[in-house]
C-alpha cells in the first residue's frame, strides 16, 4: 500500500480582525472550524500561508487561542524531520497537536532584528517557521518538502526571491510558499507589485500564495497554483461575497486537490441599491425591503454591504445624508455598511455653482481663489490656497512650487521613514 500524505493548506486567518467590535470573534470562529476540518479530515500537517494575526502586535488573547487550537488537536504521530535548509533544527514539540507550518504575513512582518509573532510561535515550539528556508518532512513513507519566503516588501520580493533560490528535495513532494501580491492578481498603484507567476521557480509539485483574499486555482509551470483565500470577509468586495471560505486539501500521491469550505461565522450579502432623485426617507426604504429578503439571525447578524448607484435628490449633497443613522436604526437586524459616498446631482450642483458666481458677480481674483480651493481639496493638499494664489497671481510660480513641496515634505516625512525602515529589513533579508 503507498501511503500518502494528507495535507491541508490555508491562509489569512486574520486572528484579531475587527477587534472590540461585534465582528471581532468572527475570525476565531472561522479559524476554529478550518482546525477543527482539517483534523476531522486526517490531515497530517497544516501548511498556513501568512496572515495567522491581524496585526503586528497582536493580543495575548488570540495567541493563547491559536496555540491551543494546535496544540490540543488530535494530530499524527507518523511525522518526523528529514532535513532542513535555511534554518536550524526543529524542535519536537511542534508534532504535538496537529503539526503547523508557516511563513509570516504582511499583517505579521516586523522590522529589523526585531522578533514577529510567528517567529515567536516557532521559539515556543508551537509550530514550524519558514522565511527564506526549507524543512522536509517525513510522513508515513512519503517526503514532503516546504519551501517557505514570509511577506516581504512588494519592491522588493522578486530581488528577495531570487537571492534565496530555493531548490526542490530529491524524491520529495515539493511545496513552494509565498505571501506577496502577484501582479496577476493585485495591482496597486502606490506600489506596484515586483513578482508575477512566471517569476516563480521551477521544480516543485505545488506552488501556494497568501495574502490574496479570494480563493483561486490554476497553473505555473505545469504544475497547480493555489490561493486558499482569507477565512473571513476583510475588504466586504463583491468577490468576498461570491467566493466560498476555506481551504485547499491535499494528496500527495494523487493529483488530488480539493477546496474545502468552512462554515462562515455570519453570512455576508453584497446588495446593489438604485437611486434615482433620492432622499433620506427613499435610502431607507429601500434599506428596509432589501433586509426582508435576508434571513434572520440575532445571534450572528449578517454583515451586509451596500452599494449606492444612482443620484440623490435636486439640492441634496451627500453630507445632508445620515447613514451612521440608517446603519444604527437597522444594527439589531444586520451589520450595515456602505461602499462608497452618495452621488450628488452633478450638472444640477454645477449649474448652480454657475448661476451663484453670476448672481454675485465673482472678480476673476475670486473665481480663481474658488477654482484652486477646490483642485487642493480634490488633492488633498492641506494648506491655505490664499498664500498660494497671491504668489501664483503675481507670477511668483516657484515660491508657490516651493510652498506645496515643503508641505508634501512633511506628510512624507513618516512614509519615508517606514520605506527607510524597510531598506534596513531588506539588508537583513537578503543576507
Ligand atoms: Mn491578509
Amino acid at each position: 500500500m503507498i501511503l500518502m500524505a494528507n495535507i491541508s493548506i490555508m491562509s489569512d486567518l486574520h486572528l484579531g480582525f475587527k477587534r472590540d467590535t461585534e465582528r471581532e470573534e468572527d475570525a476565531l470562529v472561522a479559524a476554529e472550524n478550518a482546525f477543527r476540518k482539517a483534523v476531522d479530515m486526517d490531515s497530517d500537517l497544516v501548511v498556513v500561508a501568512g496572515d495567522i494575526f491581524d496585526s503586528r502586535l497582536p493580543r495575548p488573547e488570540y495567541w493563547s487561542k491559536f496555540m491551543n487550537m494546535i496544540s490540543s488537536a488530535d494530530g499524527t504521530k507518523n511525522i518526523e524531520v528529514e532535513k532542513t535548509t535555511g534554518r536550524g533544527d526543529v524542535s519536537k514539540e511542534v508534532f504535538d497537536g496537529i503539526p503547523v507550518v508557516a511563513v509570516h504575513g504582511t499583517h505579521e512582518r516586523r522590522t529589523n532584528k526585531q522578533k514577529n509573532s510567528i517567529e515567536a510561535m516557532e521559539k515556543a515550539g508551537f509550530l514550524i517557521h519558514l522565511h527564506c528556508s526549507s524543512v522536509e518532512l517525513k510522513v508515513g513513507d512519503e517526503k514532503v518538502g516546504i519551501h517557505g519566503m514570509g511577506g516581504v516588501p512588494e519592491r522588493y520580493s522578486k530581488e528577495i526571491l531570487k537571492k534565496w533560490n530555493p531548490e526542490p528535495f530529491e524524491d520529495a513532494y515539493n511545496i513552494f510558499v509565498i505571501h506577496q501580491d502577484l501582479k496577476q492578481y493585485i495591482y496597486n498603484p502606490v506600489s506596484p507589485p515586483d513578482l508575477g507567476l512566471e517569476d516563480l521557480p521551477g521544480g516543485f509539485d505545488l506552488y501556494v500564495s497568501g495574502h490574496i483574499h479570494w480563493k483561486d486555482k490554476q497553473k505555473v509551470n505545469g504544475k497547480p497554483f493555489i490561493i486558499p483565500g482569507s477565512l473571513i470577509p476583510t475588504q466586504l468586495k463583491k468577490k468576498d461575497s461570491e467566493t466560498p471560505k476555506g481551504f485547499y486539501n491535499i494528496s500527495t500521491q494523487k493529483d488530488d486537490i480539493e477546496f474545502v469550505e468552512i462554515e462562515v461565522p455570519r453570512e455576508f450579502v453584497y446588495k446593489k441599491i438604485e437611486l434615482t432623485d433620492a432622499d433620506e426617507r427613499e435610502i431607507e426604504k429601500k434599506i428596509s425591503s432589501l433586509l426582508e429578503d435576508i434571513p434572520e439571525n440575532s445571534e450572528k447578524k449578517p454583515l451586509v454591504r451596500i452599494k449606492t448607484t444612482g443620484n440623490l435628490q435636486r439640492g441634496l449633497t451627500s453630507s445632508d445624508i445620515d447613514l451612521s443613522r440608517i446603519e444604527e436604526k437597522y444594527s439589531e437586524r444586520a451589520l450595515i455598511s456602505f461602499s462608497e459616498n452618495l452621488k450628488e446631482d452633478n450638472t444640477e450642483g454645477k449649474k448652480q455653482s454657475f448661476e451663484k458666481t453670476r448672481e454675485n458677480r465673482l472678480s476673476v481674483d475670486e473665481m480663481g481663489m474658488n477654482i484652486l480651493h477646490k483642485k487642493m481639496d480634490e488633492l488633498g493638499i492641506d494648506i491655505s490656497p490664499d498664500e498660494i494664489f497671491e504668489d501664483l497671481a503675481e507670477g511668483k510660480i516657484e515660491a508657490a512650487m516651493e510652498k506645496m513641496e515643503d508641505k508634501e515634505t512633511k506628510d512624507h516625512e513618516e512614509e519615508r521613514n517606514a520605506q527607510r525602515s524597510e531598506e534596513a529589513e531588506k539588508e537583513w533579508w537578503v543576507k
